[in-house]
């Protein structure tokens, strides 16, 4: 793709550095850097450093280093120059100034990277990655960015996709060559197990990805329980910090108190809620509501009973209501009574080493998932879904013998969801894939 017009922009952040760099892409990218320093720039080749002055109707604004790239082989694909001035704010936006005086215009939010993937330096999961990198705030979310950044994805979806056009290369042949008689043993001694063993792949790839993603965005974490059971002291302990009001009095906490914190490599987003029980209190009944809510949307709920007073009747309806969710059981104000083979903390002292132990093992699993090659973020794993959607359809339809055109427009709209993962697609490279690989010859 060639675009006519030039684009620049400051790249470093705003404020004062040492260094800031003005990045102008495009056809003019040379031209523009002419008009603004004092060197014959025309002879610049690409992967070249140059020292100079950049000049303004002979005032000279700065002294800099001017990196060169020549299209194709630099980020966008285009000519392009990065002027590195000195990092004041004023003289930063001089320079840039003089580049959109003098031929290039400023560029859009992301418009470097866009340029990138239209001119096919990179697929759009890598373009994602970019800005994934660029936005991580921990070492878990970094590696996976440059993990896909360097083309994870891409691993991933290749295979899947061949895989699906052999399907329906298959299904093709079954039409174009009426010498295959049996189409029903061929149908199901290839297409079905083919199609099965797909689905069991991508089935693989969507649950590691939920994991990746859940433990990247951090878990979201319901702390329930009995009134006065110690949960927002929980809370403030697990925070080290004193967020939660806690009180003798049960009932103290109404709305939802939120807080984020990091146990080991996991990262839990926790809300405290009210403690639930059959209550007068209209606030409190209120707070109960958002509790239940809160529980509903959890990924992780942490349970808590109070040791000292033991299971009762509401401990156990919690315990019936959160068995469907991951959940941990934990036993609070163990310095009063501790029940043996619980998992015992004592909140009020600061005591959760095996509560933090249990909530890193349990995830463990999950960790290794972020490392794994899989889609990368909703957008791509909700393409995923609605491809393995379309070819369990597919499965139904060649199970129950139905037309084989019914099949291959199921088939079809999953190949194209996938190649949409990536930037890519539509039905005419479909069908020149399968065509130019089959020779059917037509
Ligand atoms: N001995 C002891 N007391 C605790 C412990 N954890 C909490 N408490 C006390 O139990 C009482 C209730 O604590 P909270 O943290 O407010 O309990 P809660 O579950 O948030 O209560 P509600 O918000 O009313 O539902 C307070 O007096 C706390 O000091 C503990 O580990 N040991
Ligand atoms: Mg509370």
């Amino acid at each position: 793709m060639m675009f006519t017009d030039t684009i620049a922009a400051v790249s470093t952040a705003r404020g004062k550095g040492a260094v800031a760099i003005v990045r102008v892409s495009g056809t003019d990218a040379l031209t523009v850097l002419g008009r603004i320093m004092d060197r014959d720039v025309s002879s610049f080749a690409g992967y070249s450093v140059h020292y100079g002055m950049i000049v303004d109707e002979g005032e000279t604004v700065d002294e800099v280093l001017v990196n060169v790239y020549r299209a194709p082989k630099s980020f966008t694909g285009e000519d392009m120059v990065e002027i590195m001035c000195h990092g004041g704010v004023f003289v930063t936006n001089r320079v840039l100034g003089l580049c959109l005086s003098s031929g290039a215009r400023m560029a859009r939010n992301g418009e470097f990277t866009e340029r990138a993937f239209l001119n096919g330096k990179m697929d759009l999961t890598q373009a994602e990655a970019i800005n994934d990198l660029v936005n991580a705030r921990d070492s878990v979310n970094a590696r996976s960015a440059v993990h896909t950044l360097k083309g994870s994805v891409r691993r991933i979806l290749d295979p899947l996709i061949e895989d699906l056009t052999q399907i329906l290369a298959q299904i093709e042949a079954n039409i174009d060559y009426p010498e295959y008689e049996d189409i029903e043993e061929l149908t199901s001694e290839k297409v079905l197990p083919m199609t099965e063993e797909w689905l069991k792949q991508i089935d693989f790839l969507i649950r590691t990805a939920e994991q990746s993603i859940m433990i990247r965005s951090g878990i979201d974490t319901v702390i329930i329980g009995k009134p006065n059971v110690g949960k927002s002291s929980l809370l403030n302990a697990l925070l080290e910090e004193d967020k939660a009001i806690v009180t003798e009095i049960a009932g103290t906490t109404r709305d939802l108190v939120e807080g984020s914190v990091r146990i080991g490599n996991v990262t839990l987003n926790l809300i405290d809620t009210a403690g639930i029980h059959a209550s007068a209190d209209r606030i409190e009944e209120m707070g109960i509501e958002r509790s239940l809510r809160a529980l509903e949307k959890a990924q992780l709920v942490l349970l808590v009973i109070d040791a000292e007073r033991g299971m009762d009747e509401e401990d156990e309806a919690l315990l019936a209501r959160t068995a469907d969710k991951d959940r941990i059981i934990i036993y609070n104000k163990k310095d009063r009574r501790e029940i043996p083979d619980t998992l015992s903390v004592s909140a009020l002292n600061g005591d959760i080493e095996d509560l933090r132990k249990a909530i890193e093992e349990k995830y463990a699993d999950d960790l290794s998932a972020a490392e794994q090659d899989t889609f990368h973020n909703e957008r791509q794993l909700a393409l995923a879904r609605s491809a393995r959607a379309s070819v369990q359809e597919a499965l139904r339809s060649i199970q129950n013998g139905m037309e084989t055109d019914l099949v291959t427009i199921d088939l079809e709209s999953a190949w194209n969801d996938l190649k949409e993962i990536t930037g890519e697609g539509g039905r005419e490279v479909l069908l020149d894939e399968i065509f130019s690989r089959f020779c059917l010859g037509k």
